[in-house]
């Protein structure tokens, strides 16, 4: 899978993609982050790249020019894939929507900054505009960076365990169970004892159970479009009922 990305700030993504995960996926040639800079496609002699906005207010807005060129360079004109616009004004970004995107051969991410990005990028480039969640950055970099990070590792082959992503937390639409690991005593803190006892039918009972119990307290919302059982409807039931 390939990711066109456009930004002011190439130099933020070489250090996240060289590392782990992300670095082994594209060594293996299942990942392919190209990186550029919306500057190079600035025809002035001071590479202006922002300008004020229109009617006045604060802050600086992102010329159309510079980014319909350098989009259109890369990508052709009009683009045949998605241009997805890292925006807070986006459609939440999910694990679903995680999954859609990696079935797609090749993505562009448009990285903005300052106050945002002149309206007709929004409206006559970008087919896709996503927020990570309710809050402002300085630049749609780290988003970026999330997004490819999220997509790469469902693509197949990227996590080294062949069971890959398909037990994360929301992958099942709850949230995960407990996890430990050795020593069995830290500090005098031991760990669950079903955990040692060898009963494979009776931790993954617990197992669910934690993930139920940690939903139902944590993240109520996810329960109603989560996949349960009778058996966990009885649990959860239960939950409720000792909560008065
Ligand atoms: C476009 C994404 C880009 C518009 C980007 C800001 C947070 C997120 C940017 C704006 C970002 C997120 C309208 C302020 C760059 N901050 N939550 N900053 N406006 O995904």
């Amino acid at each position: 899978m390939r990711f066109d990305v456009f930004t002011l700030f190439p130099e933020m993504f070489p250090p996240y993609l060289d590392e782990s995960i992300l670095k082994r996926a594209r060594e293996a040639g299942l990942l392919d982050v190209q990186v550029h800079n919306i500057r190079d496609w600035t025809a002035d002699k001071h590479h202006t790249t922002d300008d004020v906005p229109y009617g006045g207010g604060g802050g600086m807005v992102m010329k159309p020019e510079p980014i319909f060129a350098a989009v259109e360079a890369v990508l052709g004109a009009p683009p045949a894939c998605p241009v997805i616009l890292l925006d807070p004004q986006g459609r939440p970004f999910t694990q679903r929507i995680a999954g859609e995107l990696a079935a797609q051969p090749r993505l562009a991410l448009l990285c903005g900054r300052y106050e945002g990005v002149d309206e007709r990028v929004r409206q006559y480039l970008v087919t896709d505009q996503i927020s990570l969640g309710d809050f402002v950055l300085t630049g749609g970099e780290l988003p970026a960076l999330a997004v490819i990070d999220a997509v790469a590792r469902l693509l197949p082959g990227a996590l080294g365990d062949p069971s890959g992503a398909a037990d994360d937390s929301h992958a099942s639409g709850l949230l995960e169970y407990p996890h430990y690991t050795r020593p069995p005593e830290f500090r005098g803190w031991g760990i669950p004892d079903v955990l040692l006892s060898g009963h494979h039918a009776e931790i993954e009972k617990w197992r669910r159970r934690e993930a139920l119990a940690r939903t139902f307290r944590q993240r109520p919302d996810l329960l109603e479009n989560a996949d349960l059982t009778d058996e966990d409807r009885a649990f959860l039931d239960t939950l409720r009922q000792s909560l008065g």
